[in-house]
Formats: C-alpha cells, structure tokens, sequence
C-alpha cells in the first residue's frame, strides 16, 4: 500500500499551491510582495479564481459535513446586521412577515414572487452544519429550507444565466453613491447544490431577526459572509458588472474574495 495519504484538504492545498505558482510564473513573481499598485490585487484576484477552479475540479458537488443534534452547543450567535431598519422591512416586520414575498428575477423564463407560507408548502431540507465566520468563530446549527433548486426548477433559467444574486433588506451605511444593501452571489453549482436552501427555519423554530428573518440562505460549502440574511430577490445574471462595485458581494466590492470555499 502506498504510504503517502493525501487528505482531501492537504491534496487542494497541494493542487492549489501548485496551480497559484503557475500564475505566479512570471519574471516578477517574486517582487508582488513589495508592489504598493494595483497588481497585488490583481494577483490575488487570480489566486482566487485558481482556487475557485481548482475546488470546482476536486470537490464537485461533495456534501459540507453535517453533524447531530447533540452537536448544536449555543444558538446560532448574530453577526453583521442583526435588525434591518429599512422603512420596508420595518413594516414587515411589525406584521410578523405576513406580507413578504420573494422574488425571483433577471434571466428567468418565469419570474415569480413566493410568500412564506408557499415556500414552506414545498419541499424542505433540513441540515445541521458549521457556520465559519471570517472573524474566526463558528456555529454548529440546524437549517430547514426549500432547496434552491426546487424554485430554479420554477423559474427555469434562461441559457445566459451563470450566477445567482441574493439582495437583502439591510443598508449597511449610505455614502455618495446612495444606500449599500447586502448582497451576494453564488455560480449554479452551489446555486443547485442540495444543500443549498432558502432558510426559514433554525434551531426548529422560526427564523429570527438576528439571523435573517424572514429568510436567509445558506451556502453551505462557503464562509459566514456568503450567507445572506434579509433576502427579497434572488436574480440570475451573466454578470456582477451591473451590480453595485460589481464584485458579486458587498463584502467582495470591499476586498473580500468571492469565492469563499471552505
Ligand atoms: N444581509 C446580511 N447578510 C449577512 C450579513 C449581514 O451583515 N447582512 N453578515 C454575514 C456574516 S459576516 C456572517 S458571519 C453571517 C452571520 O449570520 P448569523 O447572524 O445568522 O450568525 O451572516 C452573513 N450574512
Ligand atoms: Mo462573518
């Protein structure tokens, strides 16, 4: 028997190293430390496509761990926004929700909009699994959500669609260009990946605010900030160029990568 065992993760971290030297290549592979412009960032933003691409090949369409009821050892702890103060949700809010609908836009055949209770009435998911947030804590929770890809189904895609865009309730601060809500995005692997739901439910009960009433998804192979709260609209896009910094996330229009596998 071979004595060399390669985890999966020591194989990507391998797989991924040597893909990024690739990149790196160059005769000026080895002065990006020292450069203060804008190439620094353009490096690392082919960095992350490699890893995107390398984790595409390697982990496919692998399930996120789940783990068991005994494993859940604190509620799932608020981070980011925890009480939108939009005027629209805060008139969601004071009736319980019972006017929300979301909608599904952009390169769809047929848009639809959803109220809660017509998103509870089809098929749901339940799962437990560990939120990772970047600031380097995480959660084990129990989710329950109509799987992404049962309103996909609906809606049917059109051929030019790539990426799902989620656009949340919560203002994050106003500057010159106006108001900056929440949003993120995935590609359609992890858009019909199983375990990816539109979440209502947490912990057996209803979602709450701090966590992203009425809805928020969870992408479960990616980090905390990949996982949107306060969501209205799901579209589908060929592209971010349009959207806000066009970066495919308010944290990624801040630097942050897109790809956030974990
Ligand atoms: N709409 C919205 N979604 C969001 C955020 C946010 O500020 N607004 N924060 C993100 C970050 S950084 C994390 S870690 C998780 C926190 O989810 P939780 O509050 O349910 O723990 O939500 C993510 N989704
Ligand atoms: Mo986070």
């Amino acid at each position: 028997m071979s004595k060399t065992i390669l985890t999966r993760r020591t194989f990507i971290g391998a797989g991924a190293a040597g893909a990024s030297s690739l990149v790196l290549g160059g005769c000026d592979a080895f002065n990006f430390l020292g450069d203060r412009g804008g190439s620094v960032r353009e490096i690392l933003e082919k960095a992350n496509d490699v890893t995107y691409y390398v984790q595409r090949f390697l982990i496919g369409d692998a399930l996120a761990r789940e783990y068991a009821e005994s494993e859940i050892r604190q509620g799932q702890r608020p981070n980011g926004s925890t009480d939108p103060q939009s005027a629209e949700y805060l008139a969601l809010k004071a009736n319980d929700f019972a006017d929300y609908r979301l909608s599904v836009t952009g390169l769809v055949e047929t848009p639809k909009s959803y109220s809660l209770a017509e998103l509870r009435n089809m098929p749901s998911r339940t799962q437990i699994t560990r939120h990772d947030c970047v600031e380097g804590w995480s959660c084990i929770a129990k989710w329950t959500g109509t799987p992404l890809s049962v309103v996909l189904d609906e809606v049917k895609l059109k051929p030019d669609a790539r990426y799902i865009v989620f656009h949340c309730y919560d203002n994050m601060g106003s500057g010159a260009s106006g108001p900056n809500f929440y949003y993120e995005s995935c590609d359609l692997v992890d858009a019909r990946h199983p375990q990816t739901i539109l979440a209502y439910g947490l912990n057996n009960q209803t979602l709450p605010v701090p966590n992203g009433a009425p809805m928020r998804v969870r992408i479960e192979r990616q980090l905390g900030y990949k996982q949107p709260k306060y969501v209205h609209t799901i579209e589908a896009v060929s592209s971010f160029a349009q959207i806000a910094r066009g970066k495919g996330g308010y944290w990624e229009d801040r630097g942050y990568e897109w790809y956030a596998g974990i």
